[in-house]
């Protein structure tokens, strides 16, 4: 049974999934634009330098997706041959189709992680002494906040201690800040601090913050300068691209403390699911706008009830045959809670 027209989908697949606000269509449609590979796009500009402004770095970058962002940061951090340390469940290791070894030619060293968060001691230990027959370690990867983790945010002192040994061993640090915003008013932290703890942070605003298109590098104005040849050399060079960073601009903005809304609904979700039978959910992990859990039932697995929530009209997706993952984001509401929350009751009651 597919749900009926009339029934409106909540859609808590992904925060990717939210639609640009009737401001940002304006912002869009009467932005300033010029051809930004020769670097005359006053709008792409702006939205550069403000994202370099709010996390303190020198220099900012407009790239297309999250994805592009962590991938012009590895090239720009590493030679071919070096390895770079990062959780076995991070982003830039799992989902971003191999890219660190086929675009920047390294090799990864995956740690086991905690829920998302490395140990600074077992990364010290990753970092190879120099030797002729070692490859050479340049860069660590963290991501924050975590998505496999369930959305958890790196604590502050972890970040500092991972810093400290970086530079204690002369490694860079990139931070894939795909959510950084959200981790940001999680715990109330300037962002500035916490970019302070990386050498390039990338963060999205086509999740959360509802931009339609869009992810920000920034770091230090050499770094820039070489992500950005890379950005060119993935067919990145984008030309008006003003009309897409005008919408950025105003998710920065306008569109970061309301991410509270989002943060409040996923703990509603989380404690309703708690409730249910067959529902394993550790409610420690839920932090920001996204919630994992688990079903464990002899009548319906994971794919099953991503199904049967469908017919109510509700999409998720299951990352395995026990796991589910549902984000929230601006677009569902307090009622579409409500709603996901009584599917999921009558299914399993
Ligand atoms: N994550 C997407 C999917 O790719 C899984 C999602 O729905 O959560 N870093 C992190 C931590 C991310 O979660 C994502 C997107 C990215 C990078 C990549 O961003 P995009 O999708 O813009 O390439």
């Amino acid at each position: 049974m597919v749900p009926s027209a009339s029934v409106q989908i909540v859609d808590l697949r992904s925060d990717t999934v939210t639609k640009p606000t009737p401001e940002m269509r304006r912002a869009m449609a009467e932005a300033e634009v010029g051809d930004d590979v020769f670097a005359e796009d006053p709008t792409v500009a702006r939205l550069e330098a403000l994202a370099a402004e709010r996390l303190g770095k020198e220099a900012g970058l407009f790239v297309t997706s999250g994805t592009q962002g962590n991938q012009v940061s590895l090239m720009a951090h590493t030679q071919r041959g070096d390895e770079i340390i990062l959780d076995e469940n991070s982003h830039i290791f799992n989902y971003e189709v191999a890219g660190l070894a086929i675009l920047s030619a390294v090799q990864a060293r995956t740690l086991r992680s905690r829920h998302g968060i490395l140990d600074p001691t077992e990364v010290r230990d990753a970092i190879r002494q120099p030797n002729i027959h070692y490859p050479k370690d340049t860069l660590i990867c963290v991501e924050n906040t975590h998505n496999r983790g369930g959305g958890t945010v790196y604590p502050l002192a972890t970040l500092k201690e991972i810093r400290r040994i970086a530079t204690e061993h002369g490694l860079a640090v990139h931070l894939d800040g795909a959510r950084l915003w959200n981790a940001c008013v999680a715990t109330g932290i300037p962002a500035k601090e916490v970019a302070a703890q990386a050498d390039s942070v990338t963060f999205c605003l086509s999740k959360g913050l509802g931009a339609p298109v869009g992810s920000m590098v920034t770091g230090s104005r050499d770094f820039i300068g070489r992500a950005r040849r890379a950005r060119k050399m993935l067919g990145g060079g984008m030309r008006q691209a003003g009309i897409i960073a005008a919408a950025g601009i105003v998710a920065l903005e306008s569109m970061v403390d309301r991410l509270r809304e989002d943060h409040e609904n996923a703990r509603t979700l989380a404690e309703g699911l708690a409730k249910l039978p067959g529902i394993t959910i550790d409610l420690g992990l839920v932090q920001t706008n996204i919630v994992i859990f688990d079903v464990a039932r002899k009548d319906v697995d994971a794919p099953g009830l991503i199904l049967r929530l469908h017919e109510h009209g509700i999409k998720a997706f299951n990352i395995n045959d026990q796991r589910i993952r549902m984000v929230t984001h601006k677009d569902v509401d307090r009622p579409g809670i409500e709603r996901t929350l009584q599917a999921l009751a009558t299914i399993l009651k």
